[in-house]
């Protein structure tokens, strides 16, 4: 049966050409690594071409991958694009054992592509980082030559060659060639991961050694009874391994605080400073409660949380510098933050310097910054929005103008300016709970930074508006607990939560999406009383 016989064979030669594929990507993604361990780690080609698709990803997208996978989301296009490349070698693998050179070509190209994503990374350096793409597409396009040619020697097995003889030592060959390989790509990689790690050490080490520290201004004792007692509402202080991560770095930036430098410049700036992290640490430093909040934060969502933090005065920093609040005539509205990983973030001057706390942080909860939150130095404004304030890594602030500069988010169709709204949350009882009848204690957190909570209202249906129980305000700057005892009936109920802040405004009924400026309209949960 030749026609059975040479569809197998074919089958077969698929086979071994898809192993061949895979083989050679792997050894492309092992010697990227090593070579982006040692040049500069977090040049691989998975690194940059996921940070690529991040900033090109439009917001909704983006909103609906932080929603639905949550912190995880990176892990999610980490995946992806390693199964698509997989996908690519699987069929460049086959391409190579009927035309070679079709193969190596389509291997290089993926080295184009990572090179170029490399280069258009904010954070890249230069020429130097098309080094890791290079080299890993280099070799996997030798190695897919290599062992596509010894694959087409391999006969076919139910054909006439037989086990021994030819067939037999081609097969060996190829074997003993996948062998080499394999063994080659996986010292490769563990080395590079060896070098990458080595460098991150140093940042783990700087940070370990880093004492911060006393407030010469410390925050007044958490005054007693913010804490609701309510089962089941969030705790006042948010822990920080419990604190809402949001970002675009597809791996987080671990910098070496006695290297790390921050710089002053740009418009009205007669004094430009570069400081150290020592320099910072010798200046007074504050140590405020803050709750930050991000402006992707559904009604109801959980991106909001409240921590302790300590920091540099930045309106001090900016004084020093010359510079003068655009309503004392200053020339420059918009301060730009950079980050270590290029991101950029521009709050209003004005903001900055009007007597509020924004401060360049570098402790959280009594420690040193975590890698996650910004390790060593992040910027926070109360009362904004964290992509117009919290810049995390940052190394770099220019004063400039709103109309001469759209930094990151903003060219992303986000509003320039984006003061947090007044927004309220149930955390307790959770959608669709199922409480018993009697009294069943609603609960949950108000917030209007920079104005502070005065009145917070629960609604049970179409019925009126009940004053909620308020816990002692902390400040304007954080969140406010309420609860509200609710003796519950049988059936299904719909409970509306709604707060008034310091201005006397009452949250608005109206819902608007994230984009551009943040959700606004009331949460309300379902629950069935049993
Ligand atoms: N370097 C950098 N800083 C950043 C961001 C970022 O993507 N990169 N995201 C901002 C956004 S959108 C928010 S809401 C806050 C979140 O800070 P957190 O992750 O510490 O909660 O960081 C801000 N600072
Ligand atoms: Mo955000």
């Amino acid at each position: 049966m030749p026609g059975v016989s040479s569809f197998r064979s074919r089958l077969v030669r698929a086979a071994l050409g898809a192993s061949v594929g895979i083989l050679a990507a792997f050894t492309a993604l092992a010697v990227a690594e090593l070579v982006s361990g040692l040049v500069r780690p977090g040049t691989g080609p998975v690194a940059v071409v996921g940070g690529a698709v991040i900033d090109r990803t439009p917001a909704p997208v983006k909103d609906f991958a932080i929603r639905t996978f949550g912190e995880n989301d990176k892990s999610v296009l980490q995946f992806g694009i390693l199964a698509v490349l997989a996908l690519i070698a699987v069929a460049l693998g086959i391409l190579a054992t009927s035309h070679r050179r079709a193969g190596a070509a389509g291997v290089l190209l993926f080295g184009i592509i990572g090179a170029a994503a490399a280069l258009g990374r904010p954070d890249s350096t230069g020429i130097g980082d098309v080094l890791p793409s290079a080299a890993g597409a280099l070799a996997g396009a030798f190695v897919l030559c290599l062992l596509a040619a010894k694959a087409v020697e391999v006969p076919d097995p139910a054909g006439a060659g037989g086990e021994e003889g030819v067939g037999g030592s081609s097969r060996r060959g190829l074997l003993a060639a996948a062998g080499v390989t394999a063994a080659v790509a996986i010292s490769a990689g563990a080395l590079g991961r060896f070098f990458t790690d080595r460098q991150g050490q140093g940042a783990v080490a700087s940070r370990d050694g880093l004492v911060l520290p006393t407030p010469a201004s410390p925050a007044p004792a958490v005054p007693v009874g913010v804490q609701s007692k309510a089962p089941g509402i969030s705790a006042f202080t948010t822990s920080s391994s419990d604190f809402y991560r949001v970002d675009t770095a597809l791996t987080v930036p671990r910098i070496d605080a006695r290297t790390w430098r921050l710089r002053i410049h740009g418009r009205g700036v007669t004094r430009p400073r570069t400081y150290t992290l020592d320099q910072l640490l010798a200046r007074p430093l504050i140590e405020r409660d803050i709750t930050l909040t991000c402006v992707s934060n559904e009604v109801g969502g959980p991106y909001i949380g409240n921590a302790r933090w300590i920091g540099v005065p930045l309106a001090d920093l900016l004084k020093e510098a010359g510079v003068i609040p655009p309503a004392r005539g200053g020339k420059a509205d918009q301060l730009v933050a950079r980050s270590a990983d290029g991101m950029t973030l521009g709050s209003p001057v004005e903001d900055v310097m009007d007597g509020r706390d924004a401060m360049l942080a570098v402790g959280m909860n009594g420690e040193p910054l975590p890698f996650d939150h910004g390790f060593p130095v992040r910027m926070l404004v109360p009362g904004l929005y964290g992509y117009v304030s919290a810049c995390k890594w940052i190394t770099d602030i220019e004063l400039t103008t709103f109309e001469a500069y759209d930094p990151y988010w903003v060219k992303r169709k986000w509003a320039r300016r984006a003061p947090i709204k007044t927004q309220s949350r149930i955390d307790t009882p959770k959608p669709f709970a199922r409480p018993a009848a009697g009294t069943v204690t609603i609960a949950g957190v108000a917030w209007a930074q920079r104005r502070g909570i005065t009145r917070v209202e629960i609604r049970i249906d179409d019925g009126p508006w009940q004053d909620a129980d308020l816990a002692a305000q902390a400040g304007v700057d954080t969140w406010r607990q309420w609860s509200y005892r609710w003796d519950a009936t049988p059936g299904g109920h719909h409970i509306t939560v709604r707060a008034t802040d310091g201005t006397g405004l009452v949250q608005t009924e109206q819902r608007t999406r994230t984009i551009p400026d943040g959700a606004s309209g009331r949460h309300s949960v379902f629950v069935t009383v049993t």
